[in-house]
């Protein structure tokens, strides 16, 4: 039975959403050569307005935050006066959109952004090529200085800020998946001795200097934080890991956000340093509402959910196949099967 999705679920008093399933964010490297998102890209949204809310495609909040071609960002005038369409179609056809900020840390490539240096937490590469762009190799990043750690937040701040000028609901801060965020919460990518490394509170201070700043711009009801406690793409996992999500997530306990999205492709993984499933690791500490994806269908969200493993379901690869996912679970449709194919056109 799926009928509990369909219900209203209150985030906080500012945002009410009309129903449980969420569009997962779905990088689609459809935004035009200036990173402006385009006409279709509007109607795309649009057509899953009926989703309780939309998570955008990762956006990049400064240009060396860039490791794909055309992905969208947040930071000229340009390209927040094209988010402005998007999320004017979405709110006309009755639906919510938060942005997700992005920056990618060791996964940029020079290529995109043209003269200056691969941030990182460390200057630890990953093995490799660019997805989609196989001829260019991921480069060593440097480890980011303290006053470039400030500018980092100060510009995760002002991408929030644009992204309420371009009309979003809210963000969403992709502390996930192996990019800039996560690889300060992981030992594999963060060996800093100064106050960014070394200890759990540390390796956290990163992520909620960047919490706190988006919060203190927009309003803690109006951000949400992905996460992956398990490392499993573009990441090394370590046992050690653990405590500093342990600390991470007990801070987050006390900062109102409107949610916690788990970041994972596949949420039937386990972690022996988790102890399992990592959205059973995460709501056994936090307390606020938790968004589960990875791998569900209407009735497997709807199940957990009813075990009360988590809050609300985000749908991502189905999504991309069935513009009207909403209608056709609610209507017992039969869903089209998602193909790597479709990710050549905007349906
Ligand atoms: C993703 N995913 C993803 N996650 C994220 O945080 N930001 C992003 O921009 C993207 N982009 C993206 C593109 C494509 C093509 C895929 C398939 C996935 C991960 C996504 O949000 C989700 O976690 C997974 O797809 C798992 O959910 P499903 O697809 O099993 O419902
Ligand atoms: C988050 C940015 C994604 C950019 C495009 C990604 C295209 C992904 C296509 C799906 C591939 C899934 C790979 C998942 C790795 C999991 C390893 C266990």
């Amino acid at each position: 039975m799926t009928d509990a999705l369909f219900t209203p679920y209150k985030l906080n008093n500012s945002i009410t959403l009309s129903n449980r399933i969420l569009m997962a964010p779905l990088t689609r490297c459809m935004a035009d050569d200036k990173l402006v998102p385009t006409e279709e890209m509007a109607a795309y949204y649009a057509r899953r307005a009926d989703t309780g809310l939309i998570i955008s495609e990762a956006t990049i909040i400064r240009p060396d935050g860039q490791g794909y071609p055309n992905t969208p960002g947040l930071f000229t005038d340009e390209q927040i006066a094209g988010w402005k369409k998007i999320t004017t179609s979405v709110h006309n056809a009755g639906g919510k959109i938060f942005a997700q900020l992005w920056h990618v840390g060791r996964v940029a490539h020079p290529y995109f952004f043209g003269e200056g240096d691969v941030l990182s937490a460390s200057s630890i590469g990953i093995e490799g090529s660019v997805p989609r762009m196989r001829e260019l190799t991921f480069q060593t990043p440097r480890a980011a200085s303290t006053e470039e750690i400030a500018q980092l937040v100060t510009d995760y701040a002002q991408a929030a800020s644009n992204a309420m000028a371009a009309g979003f609901d809210g963000v969403e801060i992709h502390g996930a998946n192996g990019y800039l965020i996560d690889q300060f919460l992981h030992y594999a990518a963060n060996q800093r001795d100064d106050k960014y490394g070394g200890t759990p509170e540390n390796m956290a201070r990163f992520a909620l200097e960047v919490v706190d700043a988006v919060a203190d711009k927009i309003g803690a009801d109006r951000v949400a934080l992905r996460l992956s406690p398990g490392a499993y793409f573009l990441m090394q996992s370590h046992n050690d890991d653990r405590a500093v999500f342990d600390y991470l997530l007990r801070e987050l306990n006390s900062r109102d956000l409107a949610f916690v999205h788990i970041g994972i492709f596949d949420d039937s993984m386990t972690f022996d340093y988790l102890g399992g499933h990592a959205s059973d690791y995460v709501r056994s500490i936090y307390t606020g509402t938790l968004v589960g994806v990875g791998g569900y269908t209407a009735e497997t969200g709807a199940k957990a959910m009813a075990d009360d493993r988590f809050d609300l379901v985000a749908i991502g690869r189905p999504m991309i196949a069935n513009p009207d996912y909403v209608h056709r679970v609610k209507n017992n449709e039969t869903l089209v099967a998602y193909e790597e194919g479709m990710l050549q056109e905007l349906v």
